[in-house]
C-alpha cells in the first residue's frame, strides 16, 4: 500500500482533549519529519497547558495560533504561510448537554466554522496535488443503534441532538466537498472517547473527580443508556494511520469495541478507583444517584470497525480496564491540570499569555 508523505499538517481545535493527544502522538512518531500548525480558539474546551512542553521537545516543530476557524482571513493565511498539506479537523463544540442549552456556538462552529475551513482549503489548494483534509465526527450522526446493531459507514444519518446534528451537517459538507470539486477529504466517525485531558464535564472524568471529592455521581436516567468506549491513544493511532494510508472520498468508523451501560461503566470506576485511593468501594457507589435524563437522550451506540481494521490495519489496542486504569491514575496524579480546570486559573493564565495574540 502507497504512504502518502505528511509534512505541513494544520491541526485546528489542537488544544482540546483529543487534539492534543493527538498532536503528542504525531510528533512522538519517528517516521514523521514534518511540522504541526495548532489553529484553536481557546474556548473553555481548550487550554494550551495541554501541551506544555511541547515547543521545547520538538523545536521548530510546532505553531500554535490563537484562531477562529471561522476566520477566513486567519485561516488563509495560515496556510499559505505554511504550506499546508493535510488537515485534520478537530474543533468543534462538542458537549451534547451545552448543545441543548445553548445551540448557537454548536452551529457556528460546527457547521459554518467547517464551510469556512473547507472552503479555505479549496482556494488554497486549487492544482496542488498530495493534498489532504480529514474531518473527525462522531458515531452520534447515526442516531440511536437497535440492541445487537452496530453503525457502519452506511448506516444512515439520524442525528437526535443538536450538537449531532451540527456534526452531520459539517459531514455532509465535506463529503459534498470531495464530490463537487475533488476536493481529497477523509472523515471518521468515532465512538466515546476518555483518558488524560479531557475536561470534567464528560462522564468518566466527571466522576473520577467527583468520587475523589466526596460528591454525587449523577447518572442521566435509569443508566442504562449504552456507550462504545474507545481510549484517547487508540484513536489518534486510528487518525494518523488514515492520513497515511486512507483512501480519498472514503468515511471509516472507529470504534473502542467495550460496550458497556452507563451505570456499569460509573460502577466499574468505583471500583478501580477505590483499588487506587484505598477507600471502599462502597463508599463511592453510595455516591451514585439517578437523575432526570438528558432530553432526547441516545439510548445505545456500538460502532462496527470492520473497514478500518480491514483496510489500513487498525485496532484498539487498549482495554477498558487497562485504559480506566490509567485514565484515574492521570486524574489522581495531575492535581495542578485538575486544579486549574475546576477553579477556572486555566482561563486567566491563558489570557495573561494569548489574550492579545493571533485573533
Ligand atoms: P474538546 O471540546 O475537548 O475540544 C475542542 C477544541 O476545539 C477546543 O480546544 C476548543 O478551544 C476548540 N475550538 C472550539 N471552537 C473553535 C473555533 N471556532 N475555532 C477554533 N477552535 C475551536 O473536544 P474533543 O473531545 O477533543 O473532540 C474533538 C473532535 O472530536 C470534535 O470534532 C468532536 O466532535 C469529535 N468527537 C469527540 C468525541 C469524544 O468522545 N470526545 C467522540 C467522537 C467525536
Ligand atoms: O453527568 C453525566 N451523567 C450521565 O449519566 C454525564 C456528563 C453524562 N451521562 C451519560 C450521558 C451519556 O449517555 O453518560 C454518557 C456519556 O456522556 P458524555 O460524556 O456527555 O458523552 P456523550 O453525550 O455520549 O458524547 C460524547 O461522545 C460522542 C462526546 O461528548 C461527543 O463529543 C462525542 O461525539
Amino acid at each position: 500500500m502507497k504512504m502518502r508523505e505528511l509534512r505541513s499538517i494544520l491541526v485546528t481545535g489542537g488544544c482540546g482533549f483529543i487534539g492534543s493527544n493527538f498532536i503528542r502522538l504525531l510528533l512522538n512518531d519517528g517516521a514523521f519529519t514534518g511540522t504541526v500548525v495548532n489553529a484553536d480558539k481557546l474556548t473553555y474546551a481548550g487550554n494550551p497547558l495541554n501541551l506544555s512542553g511541547i515547543d521545547e521537545l520538538y523545536p521548530g516543530r510546532y505553531t500554535f495560533y490563537r484562531a477562529d476557524i471561522c476566520d477566513h482571513e486567519t485561516m488563509t493565511g495560515i496556510f499559505e504561510k505554511h504550506r499546508i498539506d493535510t488537515v485534520v479537523h478537530f474543533a468543534a463544540e462538542s458537549h451534547v448537554d451545552r448543545s441543548i442549552s445553548g445551540p448557537h456556538e454548536f452551529v457556528r462552529t460546527n457547521i459554518n466554522g467547517t464551510f469556512t475551513l473547507i472552503e479555505t482549503a479549496r482556494r488554497c489548494w486549487e492544482g496542488k496535488d498530495g493534498v489532504l483534509f480529514h474531518h473527525v465526527s462522531t458515531d452520534e450522526v447515526y442516531g440511536s443503534a437497535a440492541e445487537g446493531e452496530e453503525f457502519s459507514e452506511t448506516t444512515g444519518y439520524d442525528p437526535h441532538s443538536p450538537y449531532s446534528a451540527s456534526k452531520a451537517a459539517s459531514d455532509h459538507l465535506v463529503r459534498a466537498y470531495g464530490h463537487t470539486y475533488g476536493l481529497p477529504v477523509t472523515i471518521s466517525n468515532c465512538s466515546n472517547n476518555y483518558g488524560p485531558y479531557q475536561f470534567p464535564e464528560k462522564l468518566i472524568p466527571l466522576m473520577i473527580l467527583n468520587m475523589v471529592e466526596g460528591k454525587r455521581l449523577p447518572v442521566y436516567g435509569d443508566g442504562k443508556n449504552v456507550r462504545d468506549w474507545l481510549f484517547v491513544d487508540d484513536h489518534a493511532e486510528a487518525i494518523r494511520l488514515i492520513l497515511r494510508k486512507g483512501a480519498a472520498g472514503e468515511t471509516y468508523n472507529i470504534g473502542g469495541g467495550s460496550v458497556v451501560s452507563n451505570i456499569d461503566l460509573v460502577r466499574l470506576l468505583c471500583e478501580r478507583t477505590a483499588l487506587k485511593t484505598g477507600e471502599k468501594r462502597g463508599v463511592y457507589e453510595g455516591l451514585i444517584q439517578f437523575v432526570t435524563d438528558r432530553p432526547g437522550h441516545d439510548r445505545r451506540y456500538a460502532v462496527n470497525s470492520e473497514k478500518i481494521k480491514t483496510s489500513i490495519g487498525w485496532t484498539p489496542t487498549v482495554s477498558l480496564e487497562q485504559g480506566l486504569d490509567g485514565t484515574i491514575s492521570w486524574y489522581l496524579d495531575n492535581v495542578d491540570w485538575v486544579r486549574g480546570v475546576q477553579t477556572g486559573e486555566y482561563r486567566s493564565w491563558i489570557e495573561k499569555n494569548y489574550g492579545d495574540r493571533d485573533r
